[in-house]
């Protein structure tokens, strides 16, 4: 069992539980990729492995899990609302490389600085980020024009010790994706043309930032070279322009 699996097998069970999930399409050839890496005694299969589903309110909720060794495991997780709704995403960016861990967990919002949103989207979420954040301290240095798609509840830490991994990281992902779950329960579609109109771009600028700076697209190009690595990222992780395209 690597590192991040259980965290996936709960996020799936959680869903099925609680939403009406259905499968969401993976385009051919990215549902599992494999590549050898390495040389001699350092050398190491790495598996990226791709779930897709989608629930009425959600649009896409998706996973990319990576498995390359105890110094390779990473698990991205994020849910795509639907455009007729103004929730939040889900976004889950769980990373092992040989320098350590990297977590990052959060309600990450359509609108950063409007406080009506932030009372209903990040006030329900603050007594969980107060609970787990002394256990989980700040992880530091973090791209400055990464900090409009982050919610005051982010919770970004660099645990030293796996086990911290394995109990307060998970401790964390359950209750915010329990959490997250609880807001699409009330969630009620928007009507209003001016504000699905902002949902859209909000939406849009969300998706355009995370496919262009990608952090891991650096490490797929290595492992399964660039054609590979710009399909994943436009066709499958972040989708919604080519499928806006396609229904246009
Ligand atoms: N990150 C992704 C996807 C990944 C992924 C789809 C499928 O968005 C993995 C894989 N994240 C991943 C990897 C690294 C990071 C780092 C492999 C390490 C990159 C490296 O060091 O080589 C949050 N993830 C990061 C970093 C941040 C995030 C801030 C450090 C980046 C850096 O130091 O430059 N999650 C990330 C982020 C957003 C988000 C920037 C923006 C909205 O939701």
């Amino acid at each position: 069992m690597t590192l991040y699996q259980p965290f996936l097998d709960y996020a799936i069970a959680l869903l099925q539980e609680r939403l009406d999930l259905r499968s969401y399409p993976i385009p051919a050839g990215f549902e599992s990729k494999s590549a050898t890496v390495g040389k001699g005694k350092n050398q190491d299969n790495v598996v990226t492995t791709s779930y897709g589903y989608q629930a009425p309110k959600l649009r896409q909720i998706r996973a990319a899990h990576v498995q390359g060794g105890d110094s390779l495991q990473v698990l991205n997780f994020v849910i795509f609302p639907h455009l007729n709704y103004d929730l939040p995403f889900f976004g889950a960016d769980l990373v092992t490389l040989p320098g350590g861990h990297l977590i990052a967990l959060d309600m990450q919002p359509l609108f950063r600085d409007e406080s009506w949103y932030q009372a209903k989207y990040t006030q329900p979420i603050l007594p969980i980020f107060t609970a787990h954040q002394p256990h989980l301290p700040w992880g530091g240095d973090f791209p400055e024009e990464a900090q409009a798609f982050f919610s005051p509840a982010f919770l970004w830490t660099r645990p030293q010790a796996t086990e911290v991994v394995e109990t307060r990281v998970f401790a964390a992902f359950r209750d915010y994706l329990q959490a997250y779950l609880d807001l699409v329960d009330r969630a009620e579609p928007i009507t209003d043309p001016a504000m699905l109109a902002k949902i859209e771009q909000a939406q849009l600028a969300y998706l355009r930032y995370r496919a262009e700076k990608d952090p891991a697209r650096g490490m797929f190009t290595r492992f399964y070279g660039p054609e590979w690595t710009e399909e994943y990222i436009h066709g499958f992780l972040f989708d919604l322009e080519r499928k806006r395209a396609a229904v246009a």
